[in-house]
């Protein structure tokens, strides 16, 4: 077909798309041009970075059922350069707008980059278990047709980080035509197992269920288990894995349910002292919980709690080897970050701690840049941790020098190594973390309650206000502070100042219609009314 044909195929008219905080997301039934033109998108990219292979994830993650979306990335497992949003964005209102006028933007992005379009482009795709994503992804795959000359490896259904994975590891292989789903499981598997007989972990402190949100996480996670060793196999169950019961997905289960309305996930009977986690839709998030012994109350460990669990060990580990002076580790948090968290991190840790905006390319990109060992994470469960090419030689070169008869150092270089590979730094990733928490827990035989009790969340409020135009809320300082509306950043200064240990701050979201408020405070009456007070005033600024 020609390119007009597949432009009439697919695409449709009128729709403006903008580009949120992780790629274009929208209930299914408008998403077709978009997956067409970020078809396009991903051939250019690819081109343009001389035929690397770049990915492309069909999700909407922890959105509901009927809501789709896409994004692309890098060779190295990155999420897309920011620089290139703005070309996806052009691309997709263009289509909407007609043929000619995506015909001209297309011209346009070629000629201004340099891009010759016959050039062979390497393409990954996959998508979650939604049931509109065979539909959009032929849309994709007609947008890729457009060009001649593409490679695609089509993954089918995966995770997302499996996606950013698999696409990296496409990209560092010699012969990337074996690379195969596997490759991601015996990674992983590896990594367990060799981490966990150094520190012979036997067995796990407690038994982990996992809530697989009804998503793709519940066949993966599946798979990951049985081919694991016993030591897993025995210890872990799933619940809500449903996966091709389409209108169940992210329902009252997953990662954002359970971090929303702190409570615990249908089908989930809990036991005291035992250890809970939720993925979300698309298996790039996970928060923890448990329920105690004494008033069988639900706690919730969120982001903030992994990261300073795998700060500690990391830290820990740097010092056993004499190396915490050479290597330095930091943590990176974004505004929703709880302030006993952050007091925690630099008061008592003494790490470092870095703030960044809202999303996972911003904490990613602070940690890079910052730290040779950055563990990034956001309150609501999205993270990993990165390690800088410093410490990998850093590590080789101790390891080779360290005789096995220095057998603490050693066993601690070792573990660093290990855990390394044992975490997906290409992206956050439900899975992988899941079993850095739990090989962490396992290796310093903790239970949920030890490890909860690190520091005590202040008590917080999060609420959503619904405004005409969320685009006149602009932020400053990492989100924690109102440039505009005028006088509204002044108002919120003045209530904070009422309630003690408190903090607020509002932002447009960058995923729905709406706007955020955030209030954490002494007590939850505090935070609440706090909450409430600073919502008033958005809602007389707007
Ligand atoms: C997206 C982001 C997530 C962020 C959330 C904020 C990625 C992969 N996902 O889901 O990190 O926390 O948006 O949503 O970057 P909001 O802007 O609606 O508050
Ligand atoms: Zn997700």
């Amino acid at each position: 077909m020609s390119f007009q044909e597949l432009y009439n195929k697919h695409c449709k008219q009128g729709h403006h798309y903008t580009y949120g905080t992780a790629g274009f997301r929208a209930h299914n039934s408008v998403l077709d041009t978009v997956m067409f033109t970020t078809g396009i998108v991903a051939v250019l990219r690819s081109i343009y970075l001389k035929s690397k292979f770049v990915g492309v994830m069909i999700t909407a993650s922890h959105n509901p059922p009927e809501d789709n979306g896409v994004k692309i990335v890098e060779p190295h497992g990155e999420m897309l350069v920011q620089n290139w949003e703005p070309i996806a964005t052009k691309l997709a209102n263009s289509a909407s707008a007609g043929f000619t006028q995506l015909e001209s933007a297309l011209k346009a992005i070629t000629d201004e980059l340099h891009i010759d379009t016959t050039q062979l482009a390497c393409i990954t795709v996959a998508r979650d278990s939604r049931e509109s994503g065979p539909r959009l992804l032929a849309a994709l795959r007609a947008g890729i047709s457009v060009f001649s000359n593409v490679k695609i490896v089509d993954f089918e259904l995966l995770t997302t980080p499996q996606l950013h994975f698999l696409t990296h590891t496409l990209n560092s292989s010699s012969s990337p035509s074996t690379v195969k789903e596997s490759a991601y499981y015996d990674h992983f598997i590896s990594m367990w197992n060799q981490l966990t007989q150094l520190h012979h972990v036997t067995e796990l402190p407690f038994h982990l269920t996992i809530d697989c949100a009804n998503g793709i996480g519940a066949d993966k996670v599946k798979e990951l288990i049985a081919q694991a060793g016993s030591v897993l196999a025995s210890s872990l169950s799933t619940v809500n894995g449903k996966t091709d019961t389409f209108q169940l997905l992210n329902e009252s289960c997953g990662a954002d349910f359970v971090k929303t309305n702190q409570t615990f996930p249908a089908n989930c009977s809990p036991e005291p002292s035992q250890l809970y986690c939720s993925f979300d839709g698309d298996a790039d998030r996970v928060v923890f919980y448990y329920m105690d012994d004494k008033e069988n109350k639900f706690h919730l460990l969120d982001g903030d709690k992994i990261a300073t669990l795998l700060a500690k060990l990391l830290a820990d580990l740097l010092h056993q080897c004499g190396l915490s002076d050479t290597l330095n580790l930091g943590v990176v948090q974004t505004a929703y970050a709880n302030g006993s968290s952050t007091k925690y991190i630099s008061d008592d840790l003494k790490i470092p701690v870095s703030c960044t905006k809202t999303g996972v390319k911003h904490l990613h990109h602070e940690a890079v840049s910052n730290y040779d060992i950055g563990v990034y994470f956001e309150a609501n469960g999205h993270g990993t941790v990165i390690f800088s090419s410093k410490f990998v030689e850093t590590i080789d070169i101790a390891l080779q020098e360290t005789s096995k008869t220095n057998k603490n150092k050693h066993e601690s270089l070792l573990s660093l190594q290990l855990f390394s590979q044992l975490i997906n730094q290409t992206v956050g990733d439900a899975i992988s973390d899941m079993l850095a928490v739990v090989a962490t827990l396992s290796i310093l035989k903790l239970k949920p309650e030890d490890w909860d009790q690190c520091y005590h969340d202040l008590p917080n409020r999060l609420t959503k206000v619904i405004v005409p135009d969320r685009s006149v809320f602009v932020s400053t300082n990492a989100e924690r502070q109102l440039v505009s509306p005028e006088g509204l950043q002044a108002k919120i200064d003045e209530l904070v100042a009422k309630y003690p240990k408190s903090r607020s701050f509002v932002r447009a979201s960058g995923t729905e219609d709406a706007v955020r408020v955030y209030a954490e405070a002494d007590t939850t009456e505090n935070a609440i009314e706090l909450a409430t007070k600073v919502g008033e005033q958005v809602k007389l600024h707007d």
